[in-house]
């Protein structure tokens, strides 16, 4: 059956969950920050999957391990060792100064374990008693699609209608460290924040507001985990988001980019106390820690740092802040961003980004609002400045327009 462009969108439109908008484009093909269409048209990717092709798309290397692995062992399951799973463990460990590694598939998967860990850590080190144990979120959160974790969200959208929620959460403001402060009691095991809110349009919270955070989380035994699935990995310049404030979470949750897009990787990160607690048969997946997920990962690290992705994404970042600071356009309320991670927020005037999203796809150029007023820019880490100057040039003329 030939399939043109108007087939893939009424096949998907009669067969699949209406759960998504897209935009009204097909892709086919990808290679570094290029994706194609069917019809062969070429955009560069301003969204890269939501951060998970931070490597660039299809990355010859990543490719390459995910080939071979696949050609000599996918999946064992957890109930036999497998030769990458130690390895992965090793150079994850190494990197990022860990000592104890969880690995699962999803991002919301690499949370719920992390939400479990804390839990069981709370009952039997810090003494909660039983069934008492109390984690911290913030509002605007956003840490996926789960019962528990859109129970705890404050977006209408992402929790209403799919109650009842799990209990044991508590919301406080973003950015707001003594709010953290007067809301822990003995009973708070966990403060579950991300580093720079994503969904919630990049919000970057007050400088300092990390430290602080880390000093109350150790001053009250309180675990500190960070979700950087969306911020780690180079995104905003460094390696994780933390180091931005010299700070060490206790969990860390990475996914996204942990497989330069090949394959769902995610990983919860841990001081060996926390994920210590976790005894056979009381967490596991079938597909976490397969071999083909860690020859893949082993091999979307490598790439991140050899090739310079982490410093060129801060570099890179900087030149196109101050490109878009240059747009001149008063329904353009702010502009901000920290590495690649790069947001433009509208007036409420404006009436929605989505109207620039779709003029800048015509234009050769892949991005995606965030709720209703935010474009959001986040290419591969791999842009080169020439590509940051072909975007501009394609954005100013766009962004401009009233
Ligand atoms: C979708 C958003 C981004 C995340 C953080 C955990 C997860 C995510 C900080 C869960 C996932 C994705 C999900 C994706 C769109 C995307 C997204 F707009 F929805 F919020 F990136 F900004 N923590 N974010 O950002 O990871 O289970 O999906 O692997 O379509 O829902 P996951």
């Amino acid at each position: 059956m030939a399939m043109e462009f108007e087939d893939y969108l009424a096949l998907e439109s009669e067969l699949g969950a209406h759960n998504y908008k897209p935009l009204d484009v097909v892709l086919e093909r990808g290679e570094g920050v290029w994706v194609w269409d069917t019809d062969g048209k070429k955009y560069l990717d301003c969204l890269s999957a939501y951060s998970a092709v931070n490597q660039g798309h299809c990355h010859p290397k990543i490719r390459e391990a995910m080939f071979e692995q696949a050609g000599r062992l996918t999946l064992t399951s957890r109930a036999f060792h497998n030769d990458q799973l130690a390895l992965f463990y090793k150079e994850i460990c190494e990197l990022t100064n860990t000592s104890k590694v969880l690995p699962m598939n999803s991002g919301a998967e690499a949370v719920e374990s992390a939400i479990k860990a804390v839990r069981k850590w709370g009952y039997e080190v810090k003494g909660v008693p039983k069934n008492e144990a109390e984690i911290i979120v913030c509002a605007d959160n956003f840490h996926g699609r789960t019962i528990a974790i859109v129970g705890f969200s404050t977006d209408p959208a992402a929790r209403s209608g799919f109650g009842p929620f799990a209990p044991g959460f508590k919301v406080i403001p973003f950015g707001d460290a003594d709010a953290l402060e007067r809301v822990i009691t003995p009973n708070t095991v966990g403060f579950l924040v991300e580093p720079i809110q994503g969904e919630a349009g990049v919000i970057i919270p007050p400088d300092g507001y990390l430290k602080r955070v880390r000093e109350i989380c150790t001053d009250k035994n309180v675990m500190l985990i960070l979700d950087e699935i969306q911020t780690g990995l180079g995104r905003t310049g460094k390696l994780l988001a933390e180091e931005h404030e010299g700070i060490e979470a206790d969990l860390t949750l990475i996914g996204k980019a942990l497989s330069g897009g090949f394959y769902p990787v995610s990983a919860v990160l841990s001081n060996s106390e926390v994920l210590g607690v976790l005894q056979p048969g009381q967490h596991g997946s079938t597909f976490g820690g397969n071999p083909m997920a860690c020859a893949v990962a082993r091999a979307a690290l490598k790439v991140l740092v050899e090739e310079g992705m982490i410093e060129n994404a801060e570099k890179m970042g900087a030149y196109f802040l101050k490109g878009l600071g240059e747009i001149r356009n008063n329904l353009i309320k702010d502009i901000r961003g920290r590495g690649l991670m790069i947001a433009v927020e509208f007036h409420a005037e404006a009436e929605g980004a989505r109207r620039y999203c779709e003029a800048l796809r015509e234009s050769g150029l892949l991005c995606k609002e965030t709720h209703v007023d935010t474009i959001r820019f986040a290419p591969p880490l791999t842009i080169t400045k020439d590509q940051v100057d072909w975007a501009l040039e394609r954005i100013e003329p766009v962004l401009r327009t009233a």
